[in-house]
């Protein structure tokens, strides 16, 4: 009889230091499984070591395994779990809200971040990956790692830019939960804790909402987040 430690796993993306939790998807699917009190075991995975989640139909991580079923992508994870374990709900009836912010986060924050901090992430990609990340980035961008990473400043304005309903948001609000976080915090949790664990540099000043909202993200499951160390410990 398998424990559920031994049922349940999660392919997270780690970088040359096994500890570099540096993927915003894999946060969202660890908080997600933290919420509903979850006990799994985290499996550190490598972006060119695709052989190892080919049961799951894809090339991208997080991928959860339960028992015998594999689920890709964060937010098809964040389903599945909402729908076989459905204590402790993720949406509670707001799905279309933690779309949105999905889409959101994916479509228009996650490319100007990535701008913004890849100069200071690329060191710390694992070595294994660096040829593939770097092919990858080309294809994508039709830039070169170097290139984009060259102008981080004018990335990180359009940032505090694309932040600012953000920020007025959770002046009125403590989570986009309402009271307590939901899927919708989680999701951006992942995004601001990719900038931690990556940059030196957030996107706010001590005083604002969102860094109030997220340092108590941090908080969360007994330190699960800040548990983490940040770029400058990596
Ligand atoms: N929509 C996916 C995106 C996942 C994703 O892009 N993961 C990256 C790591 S941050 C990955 O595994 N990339 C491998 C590749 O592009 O080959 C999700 O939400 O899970």
């Amino acid at each position: 009889m398998n424990t559920p430690e031994q049922k349940r796993r999660l392919f997270e993306v780690v970088g040359e230091n096994p500890q570099a939790h540096l993927s915003p998807y894999c946060w969202r699917s660890r908080m997600a499984l933290a919420h509903k009190r979850l006990k799994f075991t985290s499996e550190p995975w490598h972006i060119t070591e695709k052989q190892r989640i080919t049961r799951s139909g894809g090339i991208t991580a997080p991928v959860f395994v339960d028992g015998e079923t594999w689920v890709r992508d964060s937010w098809q994870i964040a389903c599945f779990l909402e729908q076989t374990y459905p204590d402790y709900p993720l949406f509670d009836g707001a799905v279309a809200k933690a779309l949105f912010v999905n889409k959101w986060a994916d479509n228009t924050l996650h490319p100007l971040i990535f701008r913004a901090v890849i100069a200071e992430q690329f060191p710390l990609t694992a070595r294994c990956d660096k040829t593939y990340y770097e092919e990858r980035t080309l294809r994508k961008f039709k830039q070169s790692v170097e290139e984009i990473g060259a102008d981080p400043e004018h990335a990180r304005q359009a940032v505090v830019q694309a932040l600012g309903p953000l920020e007025d948001t959770l002046a009125e609000v403590s989570f986009l939960g309402g009271g307590t976080p939901d899927y919708a915090d989680f999701i951006l949790f992942g995004t601001f804790q990719w900038v931690r664990v990556v940059s030196r540099r957030p996107f706010w000043s001590s005083d604002s909402a969102l860094h109030r909202w997220f340092e108590s993200l941090l908080d969360a499951f007994e330190g699960m987040g800040r548990s983490q160390p940040p770029r400058s410990e990596l």
